[in-house]
């Protein structure tokens, strides 16, 4: 099996860290987004959406979303689990990790699309939505911030998917000048310690 991908975006680094933390080797595909390599007639018909990451079993199927790829993964290496144990946890860490989807990954990006121009070739930049986007992921750092005041991790006591997206969500952000703010200390407390892992390399 392979991954097609692109190592500085965000959406394969999650994937490639949740790999990490089970010890899973894998064969990659670099593709070059910037450059359109994912808008061939090849990749349309891995994936639809025409993105990265996209994983491709030895069977030729193809399974597209980093969630869902990671979901096949806790399905198949279910040690140790990255969605929770009991249905508590993994509904909480379904919350969060949705919460961390929707609300600052999502927007993150949109921000980067809409004021960058990186995809303008395939995309109408809006730079007014850029700067609202950029607002609402500013929002989110205080979201976990709070959030981490009583809790180890995102979800609770245990390293889940949802850190997983949100380590990549913050570190992607330098792209659009958001960084985490010295007062947030609970937020800096739990970003020294996901980030020294050593997943969060991969
Ligand atoms: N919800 C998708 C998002 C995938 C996505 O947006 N991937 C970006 C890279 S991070 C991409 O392939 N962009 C290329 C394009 O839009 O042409 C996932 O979780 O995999």
């Amino acid at each position: 099996m392979k991954i097609y991908e692109m190592k500085i975006a965000p959406n394969p680094r999650r994937v490639r860290i949740f790999l990490a933390e089970k010890n899973i080797p894998m064969e990659f595909v670099e593709l070059d987004v910037q450059k359109g390599e994912n808008l061939t007639e090849a990749f349309r018909a891995k994936n639809p959406l025409m993105k990265v990451p996209v994983l491709e079993l030895d069977n030729g199927k193809t399974i597209c979303e980093s969630v869902a790829i990671c979901r096949y993964f806790e399905e198949t290496n279910p040690e140790r689990p990255l969605f929770g144990r009991d249905a508590e946890e993994k509904a909480i860490i379904e919350m969060w990790q949705r919460w961390v989807e929707f609300y600052f990954l999502m927007p993150t990006g949109m921000c980067f699309q809409h004021s960058s121009g990186y995809f303008k070739d395939r995309m109408n930049p809006i730079e007014e939505w850029g700067r609202e986007c950029r607002s609402h992921a500013e929002k989110f750092f205080d979201i976990l911030d709070n959030q981490l005041a009583n809790n180890r991790f995102v979800a609770g006591e245990e390293f889940s998917i949802a850190d997983i997206t949100a380590l990549c969500t913050v570190d992607f952000n330098r792209v659009n000048r958001l960084s985490i703010k010295p007062e947030q200390v609970h937020l800096l407390r739990w970003y020294k310690e996901v980030s020294s892992r050593p997943s969060a390399k991969a």
